[in-house]
């Protein structure tokens, strides 16, 4: 056999094996059953921009440690409605109960295990979430609520939106009597200080709680004293506590929730004081005088709940009597 003609044998050969290859191929494709897109692989979620359906339940942002101190999102729609039981939403968001029973129960808030109705108040507080409530599982906590708690921990108990914190102060009457020249503010904070009634818990520095001049008047305190509005005032006497106001405007309010008898004080006591705790013009000339019958000071008295607590009478300041004090507690209530 001649080279020539080996060649030609092996192309032939090669010509025939493509042949019958690509005669396979042709007879193997089947065309699409569907008109494009049907069919084929949806482009990928976050490029797509095709309404997609999925037919089965979808659980997103299953990992907490998705959550960061700048991403605090687990789902957000910026644009478009939502719908829930409805697939045409009229709104940001529509809810649509269909008709039959569970009336109310559309769209309802869970807390502390309390899952409650946005109209209804479950807690019997008389208000609804819709209203003036944060927390329907405690009838204590709604808007203007004054209960607190005494752990850090604690609720937002008058639904403020955060917890905060405020100091417990104390009132207590001295075991000592003066007369009153009390030796002014100064020499009245001392004898508060150093009286031995003086509750052992007292953050600091007690005072007295007394109003002096127009510049040095028990409702002033706030700024003279740096009292925290927010504070709650307990009686205390020994240890023996009972509340006396829940803030300082309600301390100032003309009543007070328990009079100094209830925790055991049985006196009188200077206090220069209006009911309202702005000065009385009767105060021992500031405290430095007691000539008798020249110079006069309002004292308040143990026994009541009402404006007396503050200012009940007027006395000589030759008299002897006690000293009402306060001072801010080591501990604090949270709401
Ligand atoms: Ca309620
Ligand atoms: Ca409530
Ligand atoms: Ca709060």
């Amino acid at each position: 056999m001649s080279e020539k003609f080996q060649k030609f044998i092996l192309s032939a050969v090669g010509v025939l094996t493509m042949s019958i290859l690509l005669s396979y191929f042709i007879f193997a494709w089947t065309e699409p059953s569907q008109s494009p897109p049907q069919g084929n692989v949806p482009a990928p979620l976050n490029v797509s921009l095709n309404p997609q359906a999925k037919e089965g339940s979808l659980l997103i942002a299953t990992n907490p440690s998705i959550l960061t101190a700048t991403n605090t999102a687990g789902l957000i729609v910026q644009y478009g409605n939502v719908g829930i039981g409805t697939t045409t939403p009229v709104a940001k968001l529509t809810i649509d109960a269909g008709s039959g029973g569970g009336a109310g129960n559309e769209l309802q808030i869970c807390k502390n295990d309390v899952c409650c109705p946005i109209w209804k108040d479950c807690d019997g507080d008389g208000k609804t979430y819709g209203y003036g409530d944060c927390d329907e599982s405690d009838p204590n906590s709604y808007v203007g609520s004054t209960a607190y708690t005494t752990s850090s921990g604690g609720k937002d108990m008058n639904c403020s939106g955060r917890i905060e914190e405020y100091p417990i102060y104390y009132l207590y009457i001295t075991n000592a009597k003066y007369r009153g020249n009390l030796g002014g503010r100064s020499g009245a904070d001392n004898y508060c200080n150093n009286d031995s009634n003086k509750p052992t818990d007292c953050d600091g520095n007690a005072w007295a709680f007394i109003s002096v001049d127009n510049w040095d008047e028990i409702r002033n305190m706030p700024n003279t004293k740096g009292v925290d509005r927010g504070g709650v005032w307990f009686w205390n006497n020994g240890g023996t506590k009972k509340k006396a106001a829940d803030s300082w405007n309600d301390l100032l309010d003309g009543t007070i929730y328990s009079p100094a008898q209830d925790v055991g004080y049985s006196a009188v006591y200077w206090t220069g004081s209006n009911p309202d705790g702005s000065v009385n013009s009767n105060n021992c000339d500031h405290w430095l005088m007691f000539l008798p019958g020249t110079h006069y000071g309002v004292a308040g008295i143990s026994w009541w709940r009402d404006s007396s607590w503050l200012s009940y009478s007027t006395y000589d300041c030759n008299y002897y009597l006690k000293l009402l004090c306060a001072c801010k507690s080591m501990s604090y209530v949270y709401r």
